[in-house]
């Protein structure tokens, strides 16, 4: 008999009666988000054919240029989810400030928020690209929501993932209980389990960072890339392979299929921020993913997990990965502090 296939609405039901990570809620609010992430995969399907490439006559919160598929992504998730009574408010890359469910709609408990296309240089170019998301629990202490309700340290995600449009669109999902990984099977509309409990190694011989940024590196970021470039002969005693792709989506995506290391750091060029990804919806669902599939994640002192974040569209330096390689980096910073 043929292997019968697990859908994501399966799974996030056997999930629920198994141990009760899932409330109700919660699993509704994914499959919307799934439903989402489908349909901004067809837009990035169509491409040129759809009239969705190149830029709109936007920036956004952060000054970078808005691509119309950074807009149009950023609609689909809103669209899809304000409805359905699940969430009370969302956050996004593209969006200055909280968007709070219109009054017209129930008010859920939880907030989500989202980078609705990561990677946006690749967009037009026909490389992979994503979307992220992080789900929260609106504090219950007090009535209405605020944007101090979405301040809360990535340790309290009660869900993450993302979705890569690449070869396959693939949805890569934890809710504490290890990663699991859902095809999308264009056929028949669905999500398909197609790995479980994905695991990182320990140890890796391949990094991905943007090289071009090195000489704006600190002392410890530029060691640990130099003894990596010296290969057998150097202090590492082996040889790494370097893979960039520019969409961390995808670049992480690679680590959690065969393992490596990922770096952002912050560099000198705008000491003032942290780094260039942002905490709450790049670093904290992603850091999540990784220490769920055994790997780390750290700025290079702290775990990502554990910061506490001051405002929506914070920065962070972004070290994560394989295990060894992250435990190193987080020694040479302590070395040096
Ligand atoms: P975006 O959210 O505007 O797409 O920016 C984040 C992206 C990451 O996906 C990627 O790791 C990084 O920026 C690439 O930066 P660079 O252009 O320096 O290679
Ligand atoms: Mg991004």
């Amino acid at each position: 008999m043929a292997q019968q296939k697990i859908s994501l609405t399966r799974y996030l039901v056997e999930q629920q009666r198994a141990d009760g990570l899932i409330p109700g809620q919660l699993r509704l609010l994914l499959e919307v988000v799934a439903r989402a992430c489908k349909s901004i995969s067809q837009a990035v399907n169509k491409g040129a054919l759809g009239g969705v490439l190149g830029t709109a006559e936007s920036e956004n919160v952060q000054g970078e240029i808005q691509k119309k598929l950074d807009i149009i992504a950023n609609e689909v998730l809103i669209e899809a989810n304000e409805w359905g009574g699940h969430l009370a408010a969302m956050a996004s890359e593209e969006m200055d400030s909280i968007y709070v469910v219109p009054n017209r709609y129930p008010q859920g408990e939880y907030l989500l928020m989202f980078d609705p296309l990561d990677g946006s240089s690749n967009i037009d170019v026909n490389v992979s690209i994503g979307t992220i998301f992080s789900v929260l629990k609106k504090p219950d202490d007090h009535p209405g929501v605020q944007e101090g309700d979405f301040l809360q340290a990535g340790t309290q995600q009660v869900a993450a993932g993302y979705c890569i449009y690449g070869p396959q669109t693939t949805l890569v999902l934890t809710v504490g209980n290890g990663v699991a990984m859902f095809t999308l099977d264009r056929e028949q509309g669905s999500f398909v389990l197609t790995q479980e409990d994905i695991q990182i190694p320990a140890d890796t011989k391949e990094f991905a960072i943007n090289m071009s940024n090195m000489r704006h590196w600190d002392e410890p970021m530029k060691r640990y890339i130099d003894e990596c470039l010296a290969g057998k002969e150097g202090p590492r005693g082996k040889d790494f392979n370097m893979r960039w792709i520019a969409s961390m989506v995808a670049d992480v995506h690679r680590i959690l299929m065969r393992g490596g290391v990922f770096m952002y750091p912050w560099d000198k060029r705008e000491p003032e921020k942290a780094g260039k990804l942002r905490l709450m919806y790049e670093a904290n669902p992603m850091s999540w993913l990784v220490e769920q599939a055994g790997g780390a994640a750290t700025n290079g002192k702290q775990r990502i997990l554990d910061l506490q974040p001051t405002k929506l569209h914070e920065r962070v330096s972004v070290m994560l990965g394989s295990r060894n390689e992250v435990e190193r980096l987080t020694q040479y910073h302590a070395e040096k502090a």
